[in-house]
């Protein structure tokens, strides 16, 4: 009777071994096909993202673009003068870039933010006047944004800019629905004011 046990266990257990190696295979299966649907489907959402660039070329279609009227302007802190100089954020969104948006930190002006509001467009283009255009001596006396982040409908962009007394433009790959965009400085070139400064921030729709 005991050998005959011994003999009928025989199937029983390669039945089971056979039904884990099954599961084991059908999870190996599983695994290889979630890392090709994962792969299929990555890049598909990577290019609905919309991207930001910046040129300091005129962008093709800016000419065509519509310019976005500012409702109201707002910022983290701005530098109160004496001679009643005007250097609010609505310096940096009046047209001219003789005046400016100066930060009134006790420092350098790190992590400032300028705020702009607008009736719900189509955002594409920003073109900016980065640091104080009062004059060569001014711009190279104050500080000017290097590094600034751009959060604009949901979208949040950290953007490099370079030191010159040129006008740089933001190009968004598609158009961004949005009424309001903010810069926030998060590096900067350094002058000798320790005040950091936007003379003009104009934004397109396109
Ligand atoms: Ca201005």
């Amino acid at each position: 009777m005991a050998r005959d046990d011994v003999r009928s266990d025989g199937p029983g257990a390669g039945m089971f071994i056979a039904f884990i190696l099954e599961c084991v295979a059908l999870m190996m299966i599983c695994v290889v096909l979630w890392e090709i649907y994962a792969k299929i489907s990555a890049p598909a959402e990577q290019a609905l993202e919309v991207q930001a660039s910046v040129t300091s070329s005129i962008p093709n279609g800016l000419n065509n673009a519509g310019y976005i009227g500012i409702n109201d302007a707002q910022a983290t802190s701005e530098l109160y003068q004496s001679d009643d100089i005007d250097n609010s954020p609505y310096a940096a969104c009046d047209g001219y870039t003789e005046s400016s948006w100066q930060e009134g930190t006790e420092g350098e002006g790190y992590g400032e933010r300028i705020e702009f509001y607008f009736d719900e467009s189509n955002v594409r283009y920003v073109k900016l006047a980065l640091g104080n255009w009062r004059s060569e001596n001014r711009y190279y006396a104050n500080n000017r944004p290097k590094t600034m982040t751009v959060d604009v409908g949901g979208n949040s962009y950290k953007l490099d800019f370079e030191d010159e007394m040129e006008l740089q433009y933001i190009v968004f790959s598609e158009p961004i629905k949005a009424s309001d965009i903010q810069f926030t400085i998060d590096d900067i070139y350094l002058g000798q004011t320790h005040d950091c400064c936007i003379s003009e921030i104009t934004i397109y729709e396109g």
